[in-house]
């Protein structure tokens, strides 16, 4: 099995925490995105979108990060990070679409003007999109905490892909002073200091 990606890539490391998470190792095979590598022609061959990650698993291949790690978890022996009655299943799949929907365009529009666009020499925060983006994922962190209130993972009692989908976001956020966004809400805070001291996260996030 081969993972295509880039370490600090969000999308790469969900699929990366949930293969550490499963105990299942995979060549890990650089895109590097700050350099462009990911448009280049024979990449845009696997990948149509000209992004990572991108997975190659015994001539099947894949990509978009939240298929992959749904695939990986039906696919491995083992414990899974999905649960098995529907009532759960639903659940893990609202907190995955609240995840993708309301809580990342908002989290990364925050991430990118506070960390990315500094790092690429773009200058200057635009304070616009922050705020825009602090309002949004404050909203979707408010919902968060008040699920969280009664159970210690997003899908219920268990860790599950869910938890693994909104990880790599709310570390970029905690990087930047928006990380009062968690800190600010205990139950969100609680959870966040579970699930990022997992074994599989501190590998990942390095
Ligand atoms: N929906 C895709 C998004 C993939 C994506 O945007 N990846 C980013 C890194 S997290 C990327 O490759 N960025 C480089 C670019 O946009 O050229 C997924 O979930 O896999």
């Amino acid at each position: 099995m081969k993972v295509y990606g880039h370490p600090g890539s969000t999308c790469t490391r969900k699929v990366l925490t949930t293969l550490a998470e499963r105990n299942h190792e995979a060549e890990f095979v650089l895109v590097d995105i700050t350099k462009g590598d990911q448009k280049s022609p024979q990449y845009i061959q696997k990948h149509p979108f000209g992004v990572v990650p991108y997975l190659e698993d015994d001539g099947f291949t894949m990509y978009e990060s939240r298929a992959i790690i749904r695939y990986l978890d039906a696919k491995l022996p083992g414990r899974k990070l999905t649960p098995s009655d529907a009532p759960s299943i639903g659940r893990m799949e609202q907190w995955i679409s609240i995840e993708q929907s309301y809580f990342t365009p908002n989290c990364m529009a925050i991430v990118m003007e506070m960390v990315f666009k500094g790092m690429m020499g773009g200058g200057q925060p635009d304070m616009d999109k922050v705020n825009k983006g602090r309002d949004g994922s404050a909203r979707a962190l408010d919902v968060a905490d008040r699920a969280l209130a009664t159970q210690g993972y997003l899908a219920g009692d268990n860790f599950s892909l869910a938890d693994i989908s909104w990880m790599p976001y709310l570390q970029y956020l905690s990087l930047t002073p928006f990380g009062t966004l968690i800190t600010e809400r205990p139950h969100v805070k609680a959870w966040w200091q579970r699930v990022s001291t997992r074994p599989s996260w501190k590998k990942v996030n390095v």
